[in-house]
């Protein structure tokens, strides 16, 4: 058997708020959806993140059901996993595809049973089980330590696990889950999640990201690596990169250390050539000998990629520093980000506190009584 595995396809997603960057994100499934048509595969799988947003827009549904169809219409079947970002507060739009059987979500319920344990039912396609566990991040490990496989799984000649988190051997900073709570005996890990390919040895198979179809953000962008979706052989156990065609992006970054503001000007744009529909990045670092970094013109920046016809292009100053200025010791995924910014920035720990309330009250669902409570608590702290 054949199948294809890809992941992360955020459809919906934009890239500075650009509608060619959202048609690349569609673009980009479409190779995957075509990809499988051609290679003639048994079976799709997906895991997860599918779209950007777990409440998604009505033209990225539309693009959507437009592919799935086709894989319909080839006989292909398409197992899913709802992604952290396919999570809505009501079900998953998921949910909504396996109900007109256009994908089989084997996060849905329905597919599992949940006493003490929490028994993974999967699916079994022709010879193959596969099962799989929606990317939620509450109660994580407690999950993992819990599940169990059907047991008729021993059956089948080929067992695939889905899952869309960040295990251990990739990264101990961002992990959602140590590798070994992984389930055993299984063939083919399918990992989403994490958007760079990886792959490592497991049990008595192997962990795959196939990593996302599209370049996300700028952290994935400057990692160079080709974006693919996977094309896995179960009889000879090989595993095929198949790359996907994407608009190019390139990333300047460099040294303007004792530079003056207008060299870093001159700097950026020397390296404009011609490049037409790219993403332009600049990225410069190091500390300006005089002038501020608010006199790099980016103005002027922008409107020669513009007359070399490049798509977009992008200042970024935030690494580069003032004569004057202290180096700000921020840790980018620092959970308390917002008030190491604050202290940076000399307020009060009686303001930071207060500020790390009503932070704290933001983008949660505020339950009945919520706004009252937030609002006493805040001003209980005000009084103090
Ligand atoms: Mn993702």
């Amino acid at each position: 058997m054949i199948f294809l595995h890809f992941s992360d396809t955020h459809l919906g997603k934009t890239n500075y708020k650009l509608k060619e960057r959202e048609e690349d994100y569609y673009n980009a499934f479409e190779q995957c959806v075509n990809i499988a048509i051609e290679k003639k595969v048994d079976f799709v799988i997906h895991t997860g993140d599918l779209f950007d947003q777990g409440n998604p827009t009505h033209k990225s549904i539309i693009n959507c059901i437009r592919q799935l169809s086709k894989l319909k219409n080839a006989n292909i079947p398409l197992f899913i996993i709802a992604g952290s970002h396919d999570m809505s507060i009501d079900e998953t739009v998921i949910s909504i595809l396996e109900e007109i059987e256009l994908v089989t979500n084997l996060s849905n319920p329905k597919y599992y049973e949940t006493n003490q344990k929490i028994l993974l039912k999967g699916k079994f396609y022709k010879n193959v089980f596969l099962c799989g566990i929606a990317g939620r991040q509450a109660n994580i490990k407690e999950i993992f330590e819990n599940v169990e496989i059907n047991p008729e799984s021993v059956n089948a000649d080929y067992k695939i696990f889905m899952f869309h988190h960040t295990i251990s051997d990739i990264s101990t900073k961002f992990m959602d889950i140590p590798t070994n709570l992984l389930p055993k005996g299984f063939d083919y890990y399918a990992g989403g999640h994490w958007h760079t390919n990886f792959k490592t040895k497991y049990d008595t198979g192997i962990i795959q990201y196939s990593g996302s179809t599209e370049y996300t953000d700028i952290t994935d962008m400057e990692i160079p690596q080709k974006k693919q979706a996977l094309l896995i052989n179960t009889m000879t156990k090989t595993i095929t990169p198949m790359f996907i065609k994407t608009r190019e992006i390139i990333i300047e970054k460099f040294d303007c250390e004792n530079m003056i503001p207008k060299q870093v000007t001159q700097k950026c744009l020397s390296l404009i050539k011609n490049k037409p529909y790219a993403l332009i990045i600049f990225r410069p670092f190091g500390r300006l000998k005089e002038g501020s970094k608010n006199m790099v013109d980016r103005q002027l920046i922008r409107e020669k990629a513009k007359e070399n016809n490049y798509l977009h292009c992008k200042v970024y100053l935030t690494d580069l520093l003032n004569p004057q200025e202290k180096k700000l010791r921020l840790l980018r995924h620092s959970k308390n980000i917002e008030l190491d910014y604050l202290k940076t920035k000399g307020y009060s720990q009686k303001e930071i506190e207060l500020a790390k309330i009503i932070i704290g009250t933001l983008g949660t669902i505020l339950k009945k009584d919520g706004l009252e409570k937030a609002t006493q608590k805040i001003m209980a702290e005000f009084e103090k």
